[in-house]
């Protein structure tokens, strides 16, 4: 079935639907051949300075960081052999948190960003995570990065409920990494290798770089797996819909019968009474 006649559907039958089909219209965009990695965190989480030191962008910054919301459009950038993919902050407006979730399902990996002055991980968090896991990536391609890694020290019964959390609702091997987006900055313009190391940017990289190459053989199968589930999901929503309204067709038609059958007896006892009476009249 084409888009087209899925979307036409959809409209006419379940229209509280059509946001999967925008998830799906990008899921069917994706053209990259490489691994996309996309983040995924609430604004000011430090998603684009995430790419910017994943990317190596240390003096001259290709994702624009802010302290105010600053992000408004997904934009992607492919370094050694990766697609990082940018998105807006969630909770702003509806628009950037649309945009976000639409960049989640162009995911082969997630990297859901939170900043660990922000504490340990809301109930809407949670949720989201949860969601992301059950549609849109497998648990092995989902990443957690605490951003502010500098203060971690002084966060560490944060850190431990934030990993708690995670391997609650996403896996129970889950741990998440820890980053230092200004200490891998100054690391690198000051040619300093221990804050490098230290920013936990470099062993982000690794696992990315090894996760990115176990999944390229089964990329394409992985996606279209992902197209074949949400194309599944309208078409139930669709045929649900349809048996319902065939099933009030059929109650309807029930009804219409009833009230024909009872129309033509009340007929027939109304003729008997009139030939009564005729009859009636006849014989005095
Ligand atoms: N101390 C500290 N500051 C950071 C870190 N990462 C990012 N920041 C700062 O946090 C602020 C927001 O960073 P951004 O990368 O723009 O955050 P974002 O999540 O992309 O924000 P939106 O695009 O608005 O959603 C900037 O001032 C960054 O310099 C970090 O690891 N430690
Ligand atoms: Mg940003």
């Amino acid at each position: 079935m084409n888009l087209h006649k899925i979307n036409q559907l959809v409209s006419k039958h379940c229209p509280e639907k059509e946001e999967v089909v925008t998830q799906l219209e990008a899921a069917m965009a994706v053209d990259s051949a490489c691994p996309n990695v996309v983040v995924y965190g609430v604004y000011n989480s430090g998603k684009s300075s995430l790419l910017n030191s994943l990317t190596n962008h240390v003096t001259d910054e290709f994702f624009r960081t802010r302290d105010v919301p600053e992000t408004r459009e997904n934009k992607h950038f492919e370094y050694q052999g990766i697609r990082y993919i940018d998105t807006p902050g969630l909770d702003v407006n509806i628009q950037d948190t649309r945009a976000a979730k639409l960049g989640t399902v162009q995911a082969d990996i997630i990297l859901l960003v939170h900043r660990l002055s922000a504490g340990s991980l809301q109930q809407k968090d949670l949720e989201a995570l949860a969601s992301i896991g059950r549609t849109h990536a497998r648990p092995e391609n989902i990443f957690v990065v605490l951003t502010e890694a500098e203060t971690a020290d002084e966060n560490q019964a944060v850190i431990a409920e934030i990993t708690q959390q995670l391997q609650q609702v996403i896996s129970p091997n889950i741990t998440p990494f820890l980053v230092a987006n200004p200490v891998f900055c100054k690391g690198m313009r000051e040619e300093k290798p221990a804050l490098v190391q230290f920013s936990g940017i470099p062993a982000l990289q690794a696992q990315l770089q090894q996760t990115a190459n176990q999944i390229a053989p089964e990329l394409a199968a992985e996606r279209a797996k992902k197209v074949q589930a949400m194309v599944e999901e309208l078409q139930a929503a669709v045929a649900e819909q349809q048996t319902l309204l065939q099933a009030r067709l059929a109650i309807e038609e029930a009804k219409e019968h009833q009230h024909k059958v009872v129309f033509v007896e009340r007929v027939k006892a109304f003729q008997q009474a009139l030939q009564t009476q005729l009859n009636d009249i006849e014989s005095v």
